[in-house]
């Protein structure tokens, strides 16, 4: 697995996995969607306007640049999916088997990140086993469980390697996340640094698994490159590294910024999504299977967050 396509790479997690990945050798192709600008950090390797949802065109650059895997980072998230249920699943579905089937025709790699967001109501909550119920409510998470058993069907039937994380909410400084139910964790440092407030569209009962970018980036190599024999679970591997309410995430930001103020302006539509969401995922499986240990807690994350956005406000 040298050769990898990144579908979605000016997005929140693709604009810093391109880079990750080829300061690690390997050749990556920034695919981007072609409404937004290729991100100029990105222009030191090859790129290509990608849309997911023409084949032909995909395999075209699959061929062109005799790509090996495929990530696909294209989705639309939890909260901007609501309202637009049909392009969800477009993109979310029919553009995933489109993948799948080209995987299996050309013998590609495909990860598709799942999500937290896989699950619902009915699943025990605290902790999430990495097996169990799994009746999502909203459309993304629908799409996302769909996804799971997507890529289990063509493992299974047609020998694709298909692997996929489910991802808790995601937190970085260099590309906002957009229209996600977790972004508030993002925001809340950018507020922090300019204005020293920040009024959560969360309650204060609200906890949801989080992770620090560094160690996302570091999970999607990892389980991409690990060894099939030893993994039994394949769509897709719970991930953690730290569960916490916006009071919590506040508390870490007052070590560095004492006069930080917390507020709540609760959104509902968002509250109720993350009421349906996991508090806490048992990630035993991927620690077992591929040896997943996160690296960042809360605290050390909230020291870089903090000290990488005041050099950019
Ligand atoms: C969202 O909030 O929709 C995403 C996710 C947890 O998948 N960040």
């Amino acid at each position: 697995m040298e050769r990898i396509l990144v579908i979605g790479a000016a997005g929140q997690i693709g604009s810093e996995l391109v880079p990750y990945m080829r300061e690690r050798g390997y050749t990556v192709v920034a695919g981007t969607s072609g409404r937004t600008p290729l991100p100029p950090h990105l222009a030191d390797g090859p790129s290509e306007t990608v849309n997911l949802m023409d084949t032909e065109a995909l395999k075209r650059i699959v061929e062109r640049h005799r790509i090996d895997t495929v990530i696909n980072l294209a989705a639309i998230l939890s909260a901007t999916a609501e309202a637009k249920p049909f392009a969800a699943w477009s993109v979310g579905v029919n553009g995933v088997i489109g993948l799948l089937e080209l995987a299996r025709e050309m013998k590609l790699s495909v990860l598709t990140p799942s999500s937290i967001g896989a699950f619902g109501p009915e699943t025990p909550r605290n902790p999430t086993p990495q097996d169990t119920i799994q009746r999502p409510k909203t459309i993304y998470g629908i799409t996302k469980v769909v996804d799971e058993l997507l890529g289990d069907y063509y493992r299974a039937k047609y020998g694709v390697d298909a692997r996929s994380l489910r991802f808790p909410g995601l937190i970085s400084y260099v590309t906002p996340p957009g229209g996600g139910t977790t972004d508030y964790a993002v925001e809340i440092y950018w507020e922090a640094v300019r204005r020293g407030r920040y009024a959560s569209p969360l309650g204060p009962e609200t906890r949801l698994p989080m992770m620090f970018m560094p160690d996302a980036l570091r999970a999607t190599v990892e389980v991409m490159e690990a060894d099939a024999e030893k993994l039994k679970h394949f769509n897709a591997f719970n991930v953690a590294a730290f569960s916490f309410t916006p009071d919590e995430i506040a508390e870490s930001i007052r070590r560095k910024l004492p006069g930080f103020e917390l507020t709540y302006a609760v959104k509902p539509n968002l509250q109720a999504i993350a009421d349906g969401w996991p508090q806490v995922l048992d990630d035993l499986a991927a620690r077992e299977e591929w040896g997943w240990r996160p690296e960042y807690s809360l605290d050390a994350m909230t020291d870089v967050m903090l000290a990488e956005v005041a050099k950019r406000v």
